[in-house]
């Protein structure tokens, strides 16, 4: 089977960083649904690949789904290929189409929807494939669901006892029990293409929204409500969006956007949301490891927050991600949590070699940058070490969560990259997330930080 290796760069920065964005280092993911099964978080993404049929194939292209999982959202255990394009009965074996899955489980099965390219017509067809555990083997089904032409499969099961199937953009239709095929009771419409005429299964549950090429529908319920939220193209690019109903096929309310654009303009986003541990987590991609290649991308995960109404709060993508970071590591401040410059504004990172030292560059004083949860346990340290380098001497400082000075620190003036060892004021135990503000600094690199 063919396998494609992530360049140097790239592992280079999977051996230095956990607990951050990207996730999944050691291959291209993307389309992320993550699902919580036996106490663990599951993340059933779809693979891109370099196309080994260029150019013809250089879209989207993958050929099968691995499934990983994780019980602290930071260590992801890969389980492998759990269905590959040659393996689906229906497919075609080389049809570098195994877009957007989701998997599901009812009854001790568990059942993995997935889009593909069929042997005979064009466009997309929808599969199930069955396991008795999250990470297989996947038996997959004969035939692809009847009545779905598409991409990105959802299924929300709901309080009432059906499941639901989401597809496309915003087509829902009620499932059989069985799981494998559309319930008898939906909704048809024949909807007319010139001379030919099509039979639409379900309903459109986006009607009427602002879903310019929408795609990737997450269908979840939550507290009575039942939330749609998907990709739509905004000024070229996708934005992340939601709307909310009383009822899972709908009507469905516009709310509004839950992430925008991204600022390098990879076009897709794509998306799932999940709540494990009591905290809510919004997993979506990003193409952090193919900068050049919008359509290489790797899944991110950042947390997410429900107001008391029930409207979700407008998510800013970060590169620290989510999971805890220990204090005695290597706390790499370039993968920060919230950014504030005080009058100019500079770019803290090289975008133009993003793959060159991670490191994060001020360029002057009156900014700072925080790194949540941080894990000081009970270690109380009282040495801060910085890995700098320096044009001038720099005063920086450190402030926890409840915007404390802890220490102040002289940093010196260092052409070469440096540890410097300084006392710490305030002792910290538990979890801190700590904000360094750099006070007075010109071309000040900061590699990393760490307590001691
Ligand atoms: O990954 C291929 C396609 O790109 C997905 O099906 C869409 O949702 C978009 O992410």
């Amino acid at each position: 089977m063919k396998r494609f290796i992530l360049p140097l760069a790239a592992l280079l920065l999977s051996c230095g960083l956990f607990a951050q964005n990207p996730v999944i280092k050691g291959l291209y993911s993307a389309d992320p649904t993550a699902r919580v099964f036996n106490g663990k978080v599951y993340l059933f993404p779809s693979h891109d690949i370099i196309s080994p049929v260029e150019p013809e194939r250089r879209w989207f292209c993958m050929e099968d789904y691995h499934v990983f999982s994780s019980e602290d959202l930071v260590n992801w255990t890969d389980h492998g290929v759990i269905l590959d394009q040659k393996d689906v009965p229906w497919g075609n074996p080389e049809g570098y189409s195994m877009w957007a899955p989701d998997c599901v489980e009812k009854d001790g099965k568990y059942y993995f929807y997935f889009p593909n390219a069929s042997k005979v017509g064009r466009g997309f067809a929808v599969g199930v494939a069955i396991a008795d555990r999250p990470e297989g083997p996947y038996v997959p089904q004969p035939e692809p669901i009847e009545g779905i032409n598409g991409i990105d499969p959802c299924v929300l099961q709901a309080s009432d006892g059906n499941a639901y199937i989401f597809w496309g953009n915003g087509r829902c239709a009620k499932l059989d029990p069985s799981m494998t095929k559309l319930a008898d009771d939906n909704p048809k419409t024949t909807m007319k293409w010139g001379n030919r005429e099509m039979e639409m299964v379900g309903v459109n549950c986006l009607q009427g929204l602002p879903s310019r090429q929408a795609e990737g529908p997450f269908a979840f319920e939550k507290d009575g409500n039942f939330y749609l939220t998907y990709p739509y193209v905004k000024e070229n690019t996708e934005v992340l969006a939601y709307a909310m109903s009383k009822s899972p096929m709908g009507p469905y309310e516009y709310k509004g956007i839950i992430m925008e654009r991204s600022q390098n303009e990879c076009w897709t986003n794509h998306h799932s949301i999940v709540e494990y541990k009591g905290q809510w987590y919004l997993f979506y991609h990003h193409n952090d490891y193919s900068p050049n290649f919008d359509k290489n991308r790797s899944v991110r995960i950042d947390k997410i927050s429900f107001l008391p109404d029930g409207t979700i709060e407008q998510v800013t993508p970060t590169l620290r991600g989510v999971g805890e970071t220990k204090a005695t590591d290597h706390i790499q401040m370039d993968r920060y949590s919230a950014v504030y410059h005080y009058g100019i504004y500079d770019d803290l990172l090289d975008a133009a070699n993003p793959f060159e030292g991670f490191y994060i560059h001020f360029a002057r004083g009156n900014t700072w940058v925080r790194y949540d949860e941080i894990n000081f346990g009970e270690i109380a340290p009282t040495k801060a070490i910085f890995r700098i380098r320096s044009a001038a001497p720099a005063k920086v400082s450190f402030q926890t969560r409840d915007e404390k000075i802890v220490g102040t620190f002289d940093l010196p003036a260092s052409k070469d990259w440096k540890e410097v060892k300084l006392p710490f004021e305030t002792p910290l135990t538990g979890m801190q997330n700590i904000k360094l503000i750099v006070d007075e600094g010109k071309d000040l690199d900061v590699d990393w930080i760490s307590f001691e």
